[in-house]
This record gives structure tokens, sequence and C-alpha cells, in this order.
């Protein structure tokens, strides 16, 4: 029973001290809150492999996992540090100041830290310590008591508090004391925590006002949507836009103290205020994303009508000096991304956007500015929160994705997905359709072919034609009948070039292979 009541004692004080840390973050930094902070960490260290199997694995959940884990491991650590504070105090002391400190160091050591984000992990260590040494000490006196009721005097003689053993009563006084010390520290955290998070929570992005678009993109056409039920939209409605990035917190960036600096191999370095930005020549383009850890058939893929300057027009204004080869732009959080010089410079419209469907950016997707490189994984070409670009080579500096060995210039492939009938799905017999989207970012899409069972491919109709940089709807009437049957998609693009059909993963520069379904007909 002591033992439990010490290990519950280690792992209050963890709970306590994580909560601790979570409010004071939310007052000053939410990514410098101690489970994040560590959990950031881990992201950055963790090898590519395990990386992608967890993205293939638990999907857009991979961080609530990962924070979970952070959390069971701590507490399982704090608990060992309990069943220690009996007999070694000192060391079990030094065992929560040793996991409070490594938050504390994790947070200060995030690229983009500042002294005040170790604080948060300070408050961690004072209530984790302060709560161990008291339950722990409650908790030894309840054993003691209670051992003193069983067996007198002869109790564990070694026991190392000073507390009075006691007949009839002491146990469950002790260790209602204990329990009612347990209870008031878990209320109090709950409310810390929760505190913290509806702190954090009630930071929000300021409104700003996006003059209109001097290079304006045409009306987007009715979509096949209106006809075939269960196909993407045309267009990705921003709430429904995947998000993908390596922050466990979105950043919510101040637009008023938010500056763009722009330097490296330039002859005049300058900086812009998003009023300056906003204010040069607009264009609005609608650019179809996709994630490079887009699986075959995958969702990491949305297409939007982007607002924004073009980046030739911001290199231009410095005046390239030199050589360099790439445009390293780097994030709020000093996350960075590289992009080839070569292919920003290439006419396509690379830009630096500040609206995305007709609003400005929203805070997952990047406000108050992003780059948007069409026919570029988002990884070297889309970097949110953007305040920095630097023009360099990359024989000089690397970016956050290029140091962990995925490609430097990758351009999306062609690709198609299934959308209807969904995979393992029954449908009814009878005249339906086949349908879904097809991409080949800056290439075009030519045609979609699909194959059901072991027929021939059979060309689809294709949906309206929004550019070389948009998705393309497709469909295919389908007389089903009944059985099990499976269907598989190809895209070719308009040079004439089918997809990939050997399958790859996404690792190190994009999936490729063809999607087959299998459906069952009623
Ligand atoms: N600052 C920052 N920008 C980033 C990333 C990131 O982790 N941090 N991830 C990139 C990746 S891998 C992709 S696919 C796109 C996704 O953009 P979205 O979340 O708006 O869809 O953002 C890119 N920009
Ligand atoms: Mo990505």
């Amino acid at each position: 029973m002591m033992r439990l009541r010490l290990a519950l004692s280690g792992i209050l004080a963890a709970v306590a001290g994580i909560a601790a840390g979570h409010l004071v973050a939310g007052f000053l930094a939410p990514a410098s809150s101690p489970v994040l902070a560590i959990g950031s960490t881990v992201i950055d260290l963790t090898p590519t492999p395990v990386k992608e199997w967890a993205i293939a694995t638990f999907g857009t959940n991979d961080k609530l996992i990962l924070q979970g884990s952070v959390l069971v491991v701590t507490l399982v650590l704090a608990a060992v540090a309990g069943l220690l504070a009996r007999r070694r105090l000192p060391v079990a002391v030094g065992f929560i100041v040793l996991l409070t400190g490594l938050a504390g160091a994790a947070a200060l050591l995030r690229p983009a830290a500042r002294p005040l984000d170790a604080l948060p992990s300070l408050a961690a260590m004072a209530a984790g310590v302060a709560t161990l040494v008291w339950l722990a000490r409650l908790a030894a006196t309840s054993a003691a008591t209670s051992a003193g009721a069983r067996a007198g005097h002869e109790a564990d003689s070694s026991s190392d508090t000073d507390a009075e053993p006691r007949k009839g009563e002491g146990s469950v006084t002790g260790r209602r004391r204990f329990l009612g010390a347990a209870l008031g520290v878990t209320a109090v955290s709950v409310l810390a925590a929760v505190g913290g998070q509806l702190r954090s929570g009630a930071q929000t992005i300021k409104k700003v006002v996006l003059p209109a678009a001097a290079d304006k993109a045409k009306a987007l056409p009715t979509g096949l949507e209106t006809k075939v039920s269960g196909i993407s939209p045309l267009r990705t409605p921003t709430e429904k836009f995947y998000r993908v990035d390596t922050n466990l917190t979105v950043p919510k960036v101040d637009v008023d103290s938010w500056t763009l600096e722009v330097g490296g191999m330039v002859d005049k370095p300058f900086t812009l205020t998003f009023a300056e930005l906003a204010a040069m020549p607009l264009i609005e383009r609608d650019i179809t994303m996709t994630c490079v850890s887009n699986e075959v058939g995958g969702g990491y893929i949305g297409a939007a009508r982007w607002l924004g300057v073009r980046l030739t027009d911001v290199l231009d204004k410095a005046g390239i000096k030199g050589n360099p080869d790439q445009v390293l732009s780097t994030a709020v959080d000093g996350f960075t991304i590289s992009t080839p010089l070569g292919v920003v410079r290439d006419g396509r419209d690379a830009m630096i956007a500040i609206g995305m469907n007709g609003a400005q950016l929203t805070d997952t997707h990047g406000f108050p500015a992003r780059l948007i490189t069409p026919g570029l994984y988002g990884f070297v070409g889309a970097t949110k929160w953007l305040t920095k670009l630097t023009l360099t080579t990359y024989a000089a500096d690397q970016s956050y994705w290029t140091k962990r060995q995925w490609a430097t210039d990758a351009p999306i492939k062609t690709s198609a997905r299934i959308d209807t009938p969904a995979p393992l799905s029954t449908i009814q017999a009878g005249m339906t359709a086949i349908g879904g989207v097809a991409w080949a970012q800056h290439r075009g899409v030519g045609k979609v072919e699909v194959k059901i069972d072991d027929g021939a491919w059979q060309e689809t109709k294709l949906g309206p034609d929004v550019g070389i940089d948009y998705w393309r709807q497709w469909y295919l009437p389908w007389d089903a009948k009944p059985g099990l049957h499976r269907i598989s998609v190809r895209a070719t693009d308009l040079k004439g070039q089918a997809q990939i059909t050997a399958r790859a993963t996404p690792f190190p520069s994009g999936s490729s292979g063809i999607q087959e379904v299998v459906v069952t007909v009623a």
C-alpha cells in the first residue's frame, strides 16, 4: 500500500508540474509548455523512417499519439521518483529537477526560443518538487501509522519518518490525509491545465484588410460535384483543407510586429511590414497543393484560390548577387524550407500568399504570409508563417527536411484518386458513376483512365479545366453488376507521360503507384 502511495506521489508531482508549466506557458508562449517542448524536440530528433511510419500509421493523429507517449513516459519516470522518495528523497527530487530541466532545455533549444521560454519548466520544477516532498511525506506517515497500528513499535525500524506510530484509527487518519492531499493536487492541477489551455486558445490572430488582386483569377467554373455525388469539390473549402506541419501548437502571429526579411546573396537586403507587402501588386491563382507524405489514394491534397505577391517581384526588389541556387525560407518558429531558385524563376506563379479562398490566411494555414510554389510538394515550397527569405546555395545552407535526407527538388508526381465509390463500400447495382480527382501540377492532366476488374483501361470524362497547376475532376458512368469489383485509376499528363505505376513510399520524393479500390455491388 505504501509503495502505491509513494508511486502516486511521484505521478501527482509530475501532473502538478506539467499543469503548472502549461498554465505559465499559456500566458507566455504556448509552445514552451513542458510536454509540448519535449514533444517538439522528439519530432525533430525522430529518424525519418520512424516519422514516416508514424504518419502512415496514425495519420493526422500522429501528434496526439506523440504527446500521449511523452506524457506516459514522464508519468512512469515520475512514479519511479515517487518510490525513491521515502529513503532517498534527494535522489527523487533530483529526478524531478532533471526531468523538468530537460523540458526547459528543450524549450530553450527550439530554433526561435527566447530566454523566457524556460519559465514554464521552472514553474513545473517548483510545483513538481513541492508536491513530491509533501505527498511522499504524507504517504510515509500514513504508512508508518498503519504499520504501527498492525505491529506496534517493531514495525519497519528503518523507517526514516519521525511520525509517531499510533494504534487504532491512526492508519485511517493517515490514509485519509494522503487521499485528501492527492485529490487536492489533482483538482488544482486540472484547473491549472484547463486554465493554460483556455489561455492559449484565447490567443487569436488579427483581422487584416486584403487589397484586391491586380491580376485576378477567372471565375471558378462549376465543378462535377453538382452531378457526381461523393466526388471532391473543385475547390477545397479552407476548413477541409489538409494541414501538415511540425508544430504541436499553431503559431498565432502578431501581424503588427510581423516582418518579412529579405537577405542573403542580394544587393539590397530589406524588410517589409505586412502593410508594405500587401501594397505590392497582388496576383490571384488557383493552385492545388500536395504533401509529399500523401500516399496513393490519400487525402494530403487540397485545391484553393491563393492571393499573394509574386516571389520574383520581391526577389527582384532585392537584386540577386552572385550565384545563389536556393531560396531558403524561414518560419516564425525557426522551421526552414529550401526551394530551388531555378524553379522559382522559371515563370511559374510562385508567390508569397496572404489570402486563401477569398479570405486572409487562417492561423493553421500560415497567417499572415506563406509561400506557395505550384508544382512542388509543400515541404519544398510552401513555408507557412513565413518571416525570412535568404538567397543562398545548397552547398552553404540546408533546410529542415533536406537535413533529413528528403529530396531537394521535389516536383509533384502525376497521380489520380478514386473518391467514389469509397474503398470497401457496398453500393446498389445499376447505373452509377466512378469519380475522383487527378493531378499533374504544372504539367496539366491530359487524360484519366479507369479499369474495372480485368477489363480494358477506359477513358473517363474530365471536369472543367482550371489550368495546369490545378487538379482535374473526372468520372466514368458505370452499370454496376452484382458481385465484388476491383477499380483502378491512372492519369496521364498533357505531354502524354502516364503516372508511374511502380509503387514507391513517400520518402524521399513522393509516393507513386496505381490506386485500386475494391467494392461490393449488391
Ligand atoms: N512553417 C512551416 N511551414 C510548412 C510546414 C511546416 O512544418 N512548418 N510543412 C510544409 C508541408 S510538409 C506542407 S505539405 C505544407 C502544408 O500546408 P497546409 O498545412 O496549409 O496544407 O506546408 C509546408 N509548410
Ligand atoms: Mo508535406
